[in-house]
């Protein structure tokens, strides 16, 4: 293949794993899954478009009389694109290393490194594309070969982690591994950001109903138990690589809207923290929802979002929002909560 070929295909696979893996973030039901398949397959595909890119380079970059300004950034680029793949199939195979940042939390880091790393390197070695350099039927062949040794390389990674009984083969299809699932509050305690409020005072704090409804009206933390109070089987799966099955069990958000009677035109529900955090669902999936008070039989405790946390099943952790007050019925989609989510706890 032309090397011209080479780098804007190398270009366009590091975009496309920025965006799906990014884009994987919002999945969290298993018809979801060819994403993170894709993602993978894709993610190995580089590898083999890297033997080529490096034959070429590799006198250039062995050789200091060779160098310039711009190599900096091009070696840059290939260590984190090295470290990207890399902490990927370790974090699938042994989800290693625990702790904070993980191994999951690493490969997102370094494929945002990546990102400005290959566009630095673009507009510094910038040469323009043309028809003449991919043309041909060859080209379309390779292309089939690269992307099927991808999945090769994929499903080689799979069948190795399940012989040899890996941690990684236990994963859930986010890449997710199991935390502490129905032992009480025995799973961890986690911010999207930087939320850390202060213990809320159960004698002040109101869940305040509102928004575009006929009945606006407010609950005290006693009138918790007088209203329709249901339990759930949910896994929460956060996107920092850990999950939970647990059975919820609180305050059913369908009974709450069936009280407060949304006004013709509502589309949204959105569930506001004390912090600001917020996340909107469907009208008709808010209906199905819960806020809950335990996690098993145990009450939650600050860190899990007492005295009531959103539980939304089939939908990552980030969006089951914490130390919820509001309870908001809109009539148009809220795409603030994409700003309020990072910077809520400022
Ligand atoms: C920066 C945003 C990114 C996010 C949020 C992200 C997210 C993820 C997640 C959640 C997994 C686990 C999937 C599973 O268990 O099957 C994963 C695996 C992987 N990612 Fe990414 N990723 C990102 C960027 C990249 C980039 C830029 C590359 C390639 C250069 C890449 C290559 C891989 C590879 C090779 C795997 C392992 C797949 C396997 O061996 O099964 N990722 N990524
Ligand atoms: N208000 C608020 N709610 C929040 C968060 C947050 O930072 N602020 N973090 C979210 C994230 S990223 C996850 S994974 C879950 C974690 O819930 P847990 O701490 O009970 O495990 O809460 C979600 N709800
Ligand atoms: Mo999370």
């Amino acid at each position: 293949m032309h090397a011209r070929v080479i780098d804007y295909s190398l270009l366009a696979l590091v975009l496309i794993e920025v965006i799906s893996g990014l884009a994987s973030f919002l999945v969290g039901k298993p018809e979801g899954s060819w994403l993170f398949m894709l993602h993978g397959v894709l993610g190995l595909a580089i590898l083999v478009l890297l033997v080529w890119k490096v034959r070429r380079v590799f006198v250039r970059l062995w050789r200091p009389q060779h160098w310039d300004r711009a190599t900096v950034v091009a070696a840059l680029a290939l260590v984190a694109v090295l470290a990207t793949v890399l902490s990927g199939v370790i974090w699938t195979a042994f989800q290693w290393p625990l702790g904070y940042p993980n191994g999951l939390n690493w490969h997102v880091i370094f494929g945002l490194l990546l990102a400005c790393a290959v566009l630095g390197h673009m507009a510094l070695r910038f040469k323009p594309l043309h028809r003449r350099h991919f043309l041909g039927r060859r080209t379309a062949l390779r292309y089939a070969g690269i992307i099927a040794t991808g999945g090769l390389l994929w499903q080689g990674h799979a069948q190795i982690s399940r012989v040899a009984r890996l941690p990684g083969a236990n994963r859930r299809f986010t890449g997710s591994r199991e935390i502490g699932s129905r032992q009480g509050l025995a799973f961890p305690v986690t911010m999207w950001m930087l939320d850390n409020p202060q213990p809320l005072d159960v004698k002040e704090w109101r869940l305040h109903v509102a928004g575009a409804v006929a009945h606006p009206f407010e609950l005290s933390v006693a009138d918790l138990a007088r209203g329709r109070i249901v339990t759930q089987d949910a896994i929460l799966d956060c996107t920092g690589g850990w999950y939970t099955a647990q059975t919820w069990r609180g305050l059913s958000v369908g009974w709450l809207l069936q009280q407060a009677r949304p006004l013709p035109g509502a589309r949204a529900v959105s569930f506001v923290s004390v912090t600001g955090y917020r996340w909107s669902v469907p009208l008709t999936e808010a209906a199905s929802l819960l806020l809950a008070t335990h996690a098993g039989d145990e009450p939650l405790d600050h860190g899990h979002g007492a005295p009531l946390r959103l539980v939304a099943p089939g939908r990552r952790g980030f969006q089951w929002v914490k130390w919820v007050t509001e309870v908001r019925v809109l009539q148009q989609p809220d795409l603030g909560q994409w700003i309020a989510i990072f910077n809520s706890g400022l």
